[in-house]
């Protein structure tokens, strides 16, 4: 899943894409990442770094609505990267394929409209929201507490009707949690995955950049795709990067190497 941030705040590349009134940066680096490999585009208009600040819905939808309108002739899977049920509702109206709410279908409006759509489903937990979520992050056990509200937002959309297959969960590195909680939750990727599918986000995120200290997100490369692959090794099913071309490249050459087949 490669991501389409079209702000001009984004934690790792905000402005990159974005500028206004001009919507070719965003749709050329979207074409890109397909070109490169990406197998879904995850597209969004809002940053939820932390310390983040909402945009209204009325920004959102002008910055998201020429790219997902020119993804659609790509025949690409379209994920739509927002919490808000207005902007989730135009965009399954556009034909995007996938809600992905980093607010973990808390809404009981974007129930309804995951419930009765066709789309997929990406349910992430956040601690908290993203202007507080990092101030003092605490838990007892957050494999335990993360995996245990996962389930229960699973259970209750597909109470909703919504089916499993359908679902995608995500412990959503980096929102609420510190690097020693994001490591716990990486490691328990097989453990979450008896709930659903597991997605995991961890491109160029702080956790990497502490880990190897390096303090702009754009040297985050190697660390990234580390984390990647770790993470596809527990049998996470998605992963969201930013770079496309060398994840890739490095899922390929892990895959040709764990196959155990004669010479
Ligand atoms: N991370 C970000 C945004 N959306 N969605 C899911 N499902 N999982 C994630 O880990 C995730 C996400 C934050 O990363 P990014 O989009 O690069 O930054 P920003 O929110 O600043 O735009």
């Amino acid at each position: 899943m490669g991501v389409v941030n079209l702000t001009p705040d984004s934690f790792s590349d905000g402005g990159e894409y974005f500028s206004m009134g001009n919507v070719n940066p965003g749709i050329a680096h979207a074409r890109r990442l397909l070109d490169e490999g990406a197998d879904i585009l995850d597209i969004g208009g809002e940053s939820t770094r932390p310390g983040a600040l909402e945009v209204d819905a009325e920004t959102e939808w002008r910055r998201l609505a020429p790219v997902i309108e020119a993804a659609r002739e790509w025949q690409v899977p379209i994920s739509l990267d927002s919490r808000k049920p207005i902007i989730m509702q135009r965009g399954l109206q556009a034909g995007v394929d996938i809600l992905n709410d980093v607010s973990g279908f808390r809404d009981r409006d974007a129930q309804r409209l995951l419930a009765e759509s066709k789309a997929g489903a990406v349910v992430m937990h956040m601690s908290g929201d993203p202007h507080t979520m990092q101030l003092a992050p605490h838990y007892g056990d957050p494999v335990v507490e993360v995996g245990r509200y996962l389930d229960g937002q699973v259970q209750h959309l597909l109470s909703r009707g919504v089916a499993r297959e359908r679902l995608l969960i995500d412990p959503g590195i980096g929102f609420g949690k510190t690097t020693a909680h994001n490591v716990a939750l990486l490691q328990a990727i097989g453990e979450l995955s008896t709930i659903a599918g597991v997605l995991v986000g961890v491109s160029r995120k702080s956790m990497i950049g502490e880990l190897t200290a390096q303090a702009d997100p754009a040297k985050r490369l190697a660390g990234s795709v580390a984390a990647a692959l770790f993470a596809a090794s527990l049998g996470a099913c998605v992963l969201r990067v930013h770079d496309v071309r060398a994840t890739v490249d490095a899922c390929r050459v892990w895959a040709a190497l764990s196959r155990r087949e004669p010479a």
